[in-house]
């Protein structure tokens, strides 16, 4: 069987591009089509920038997609980020943009660097964990930027960053304080999860800006970064980027704070980057695996890396079956309201 792939470019009558990518599959002389439609919405789920490190949020009927965007300059290998990105959907496979909601500059602490982030809500606000570079402090380090609406405008929450290089001297490296991923317990306490090579968590107070407890360390095998916390159904799943190139694995627990069991890979390595991150939700009776890949042509990569999304399945006992990375990406959630 040859497979071949299509790629027009068509240019609407509204001056969007629209990218229409018939994936033809030829069987013995036979040429089939899959519907263009099914490829234009899918797999990466953004197409007109390069979009990094989701993570999602579901308020009432919708889902908040905020991404890193990568814009290297032509020729330039390495990360240069200066912004987040804000979508929002109703059904998981249309989605729109909103104006850009914060930008590394609007933490006069940071230099630079709008790496890894997650927003989470908490009585009415939306509370947005960023990584970017001190300015004044050696290395990565993670600011709070907090807004009333989940498109903003934030603002930063503290004028400070809440955790500092110097704060984390069990990995000797300047970028150990990227990927804050936070989860708010049922008795109502909050923690923040974070790390490159050393896994931390923390207790947040309740006003979700200030530490409220020592600095830990959670042992996990080939722990990279991007931890993920989420829980469902009595599990707490710790997800996170492994070894590199980066594939994604998980551990599994009764209890936010340990101990964790490991469950092994859920991700394999992500199609042309190096790096994976990933987000998990629930949606409307669906859950979501989304992720990044390097997947845009002609010059999609590790640097210019795009956002995908793709259904993920959970065993009866709680653990996650393997990731399956599509083109097609997921179908319009049935029980979306149109
Ligand atoms: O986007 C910059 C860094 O690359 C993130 O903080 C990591 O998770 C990796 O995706």
């Amino acid at each position: 069987m040859n497979t071949y792939f299509n790629l027009h470019l068509l240019k609407s009558r509204f001056g969007k591009i629209l990218l229409a990518l018939t994936i033809c599959n030829s069987v013995a002389g036979e040429a089939t089509a899959q519907s263009a439609d099914t490829i234009v919405t899918g797999n990466p789920v953004i197409k007109d920038k390069y979009t990094a490190d989701p993570a999602a949020l579901v308020v009432g009927d919708s889902v908040y997609l905020y991404t890193g965007h990568d814009e290297p300059p032509a020729g330039k290998e390495g990360y240069v980020m200066h912004e987040w990105l804000c979508y929002s959907s109703a059904d998981m496979r249309n989605r729109e943009e909103h104006p850009v909601p914060l930008r590394v500059k609007d933490f006069a602490w940071a230099k630079g660097d709008a790496w890894a982030s997650q927003v989470i809500a908490r009585n009415g606000k939306y509370y947005w964990y960023v990584a970017a570079e001190h300015g004044t402090i050696h290395g990565k380090a993670i600011g709070i930027a907090v807004a009333d609406k989940p498109t903003g405008p934030f603002k930063d929450a503290r004028g400070s960053a809440i955790i500092t290089n110097d704060m984390t001297t069990a990995a000797t490296i300047s970028w150990d304080d990227i990927d804050p991923s936070v989860i708010i317990d049922d008795d109502a306490q909050a923690y923040l999860f974070w790390g490159n090579t050393k896994c931390y968590y923390a207790k947040l107070k309740a006003n979700m800006i200030e530490l409220d407890g020592p600095i830990n360390i959670i042992d996990l095998p080939s722990f990279t970064e991007a931890p993920w916390i989420h829980k469902r159904n009595g599990w707490y799943y710790l997800s996170y980027a492994y070894k590199f190139p980066e594939k994604i694995a998980y551990a599994i627990s009764r209890s936010v704070t340990g101990p964790w069991q490991f469950k092994g890979i859920l991700n394999e390595v992500a199609g042309n980057s190096n790096t994976n991150h990933q987000s998990i939700i629930d949606f409307k009776g669906q859950s979501y695996f989304i992720y990044h890949n390097g997947s845009i042509p002609t010059q999609g990569g590790s640097f210019r890396r795009s956002v995908c999304i793709d259904n993920l399945y959970y065993n009866n006992d709680g653990t996650i079956k393997r990731i399956i990375m599509t083109t097609e990406g997921v179908k319009a959630n049935a029980k979306a309201k149109k």
